[in-house]
């Protein structure tokens, strides 16, 4: 008999996102995003693909429910769109929406899974981008109105929320780098979107336990990863703890400490943005639990004459790659030891873990990956060696439940448990889907792998 070597109340989920697999994205009175915008433009993703149909996860909902139960699943972490539910990002309430979100709860509880829904998920209401999108600080109580709907409907079944997800991935890749929807490249647009972002968060906090009619337990998913320096050299290290600050610290020491890292704002000269009185109790304000998004590490390079970074990125010499990160197992474990460590933040549950593989149907119609149970399996020792040193990890998500829309890189970087054919959007579980089924079946991995 292998050991069972989670706890016994351990989550085992998925996770997925609204835009990435609903699509109907102008069905039922839905109201379009920036990721409905931006992907209808032209040269703006791979293929020109967009979430249009995706998944058509909003009408198989059913389906993808029952392959849920069929793997074991005790939490799903979905998504709820925004302007589906406010199609103009405030006012106005698509009751259409809303009912869709509602059905999908009910069908969840029917099976045994606990929701765990993500308001925000990289797809702003496009009404609101164009009243100024995030850089203005209206958008965030903006959020908190639009999180305050959706608690009062969903909140006497919903227990654990989960406000932002990767705040400073939505503003660094859709502000600054303009890889992201709405496409920007503004360093001043990228600072005052993030400051918005997290008083969004604080926003959403208060809003969702006072409109619940239940207690709620509220949290916030962040992208979390290792930086660590290329070489053993002072500028190699002094490049590396900055980008340190501006991938992690930059929301895990407002929103956990209540204050910006010391120097951030200063770095960023004119561009800084504007903060005022009382925004950071606000953003500060305490959470249930930290959601821990991880993928991989970062190695960092100092060059004095990159602007504002001071450095770069580059690829390990050693690494492993997948299509598009180092598999860097070890890194989860460095993620949150060092969470816990420095943040004592009440409960850690892994919400995103995941890995992207070219898979396919063989002749037989099974679609084998093996890459990516060995990336699973691998990310769950250490979490369970790091879970041995008392850091309280309650709970593990797999990215992704099925295949997806990865966003400027459309459906080729696949990361599904579950095979897509996104010709007939037919499913079919992978063998990792069986793999993670046996895991939650057994509350562990086996001795031997
Ligand atoms: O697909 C994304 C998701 O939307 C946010 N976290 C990372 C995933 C993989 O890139």
């Amino acid at each position: 008999m292998p050991d069972l070597i989670f706890p016994k109340d351990f989550l085992w989920g998925v996770s997925s996102s609204a835009y990435q697999i609903e699509g109907a994205w102008n069905g039922d009175g839905k109201g379009p995003s920036i990721w409905d915008w931006f992907s209808h433009r032209r040269g703006k993703t791979a293929r020109g693909e967009t979430g249009d149909v995706a998944c058509d996860h909003y009408h198989r909902w059913k389906d993808d429910l029952d392959l849920l139960k069929t793997l074991g699943a005790g939490a799903y972490r979905f998504s709820v769109s925004w302007s589906r539910v406010i199609p103009e990002g405030r006012g106005n309430i698509n009751q259409a929406g809303l009912d869709f979100y509602d059905r999908l709860v009910d069908g969840m509880l029917e099976r045994g899974i606990q929701p765990f829904p993500t308001l925000y998920h990289f797809d702003l209401p496009l009404a609101l981008h164009k009243k100024g999108s995030w850089p203005e600080r209206d958008t965030a109580a903006a959020f908190g109105e639009y999180a305050a709907v959706v608690a009062a409907r969903l909140g006497d079944r919903v227990q654990w929320w989960i406000t932002l997800n990767e705040p400073m991935v939505a503003a660094v890749l859709g502000y600054m780098y303009g890889t992201h929807a709405p496409g920007r490249r503004n360093p001043g647009s990228y600072t005052r979107a993030m400051h918005t972002l997290l008083l969004a968060h604080g926003e959403a906090v208060r809003a969702i336990r006072s409109a619940s009619p239940r207690p709620a337990r509220v949290g916030i998913a962040l992208n979390l990863s290792p930086v660590h320096p290329e070489r053993d050299t002072e500028s190699d290290r002094r490049a590396a703890s900055w980008f340190d600050v501006l991938s992690n610290h930059i929301c895990l020491d407002p929103v956990l400490r209540g204050a910006y890292p010391p120097d951030l704002w200063r770095r960023f000269g004119p561009f800084a943005p504007p903060v005022r009185d009382g925004d950071l109790a606000k953003i500060a304000e305490p959470i249930d639990f930290l959601g821990v998004n991880y993928y991989t590490r970062q190695v960092f390079a100092g060059r004095w004459w990159v602007p504002i970074m001071g450095g770069l990125m580059v690829r390990s010499k050693q690494g492993e790659f997948s299509p598009m990160w180092e598999v860097y197992p070890p890194g989860i474990g460095e993620t949150v030891e060092r969470v816990w460590n420095d943040y004592r933040p009440p409960m850690i549950l892994v919400t995103e873990n995941g890995i992207p593989v070219p898979d396919a149907p063989d002749g037989n119609g099974v679609v084998s990956d093996p890459e990516r149970i060995s990336y699973l399996q691998r990310h769950l020792r250490v979490l369970q060696s790091s879970m041995a040193k008392n850091i309280p990890v309650k709970g593990y998500f797999v990215w992704s439940f099925t295949d997806n829309f990865e966003w400027e890189l459309g459906y080729a970087m696949r990361f599904g448990l579950v095979y897509i054919d996104f010709a007939t959007r037919k499913r079919t579980p992978k063998t990792s889907f069986d793999w993670y089924a046996a895991v939650i079946r057994r509350n562990g991995l086996e001795d031997s792998g």
